[in-house]
């Protein structure tokens, strides 16, 4: 085999084992809404029979574990009495209120929470909250580590217009996807809204972006010029 054949052979190996690597992460899968009490109402396979990595309750009063929100804060009954609208289970009771527990809050649902994960280097591959509160119909979206989207659905018919910490109306929302997912964004088109239990796991290790694959097979081209030249001078 001469050098330029062996560069062919070992290019076509390289797109090969590229294009399979691609084939090979399923489309992404959302979940929900599903009703959801307490941790328990995580749907099954969410995490590939695994626990969530990290799963904040909101009520030690803030958000944790490598996550940030664009906009909102956390919530207590201290402050907002009745208005309170946690996962029910939280309060150590599930008995159709959550209105003693802790939650996210944003003043507008129309322009929505982003939850993202700020890890370099590792990405969830399940990433969820629970819709607590709001009005109207209700959009999730999710990212992946390119920013680029995996999707998004609108639903209705199941916020209940009460705003005092009901908990029947209260929805799982996720996302599963094996190539990592960096954000998930929630809105309502109507009101304030609320969230709990922003939720994660099933961990990747961060894959290089497009442009290093594109700076990976520029190099072998120009591997693959020289390649080329010194054939060529052999052959001469
Ligand atoms: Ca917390
Ligand atoms: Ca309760
Ligand atoms: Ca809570
Ligand atoms: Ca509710």
């Amino acid at each position: 085999m001469s050098l330029h054949q062996h560069f062919v052979a070992s290019t076509l190996a390289v797109i090969t084992l590229a294009s399979a690597a691609s084939a090979s992460i399923a489309a992404p899968v959302f979940y929900g809404p599903s009703a959801y009490l307490s941790s328990a109402d995580i749907p099954v396979g969410f995490y590939a029979g695994a626990s969530p990595t990290f799963l904040d309750t909101l009520e030690d009063g803030a958000l944790n574990g490598g996550l940030s929100a664009n906009t909102g804060s956390v919530i207590s009954p201290a402050q907002w009495g009745s208005l309170v609208d946690s996962v029910d289970a939280d309060d150590g009771n599930i008995d159709g209120l959550g209105n003693q527990g802790h939650s996210w809050f944003s003043g507008s649902g129309s322009a929505g929470i982003t939850f993202t994960f700020n890890s370099p280097t590792q990405l969830p591959t399940a990433f969820g909250l629970v819709w607590t509160d709001g009005a109207g119909s209700i959009t999730f979206s999710a990212r992946g580590e390119d920013g680029a989207l995996l999707g998004s659905s609108t639903f209705s018919g199941f916020a209940d217009n009460s705003f005092y910490g009901t908990t029947a109306d209260d929805r799982f929302l996720g996302v599963h996807f094996a190539g990592g997912v960096k954000s998930i964004t929630i809105s309502n088109s109507s009101g304030g809204i609320e969230v709990d239990h922003i939720q994660y796991g099933h961990m990747v290790t961060a894959v290089p972006e497009p442009e290093t694959y594109s700076m990976l097979l520029a190099g072998l081209g120009l591997i693959g010029t020289v390649a080329r030249r010194r054939s060529a001078k052999a052959n001469a």
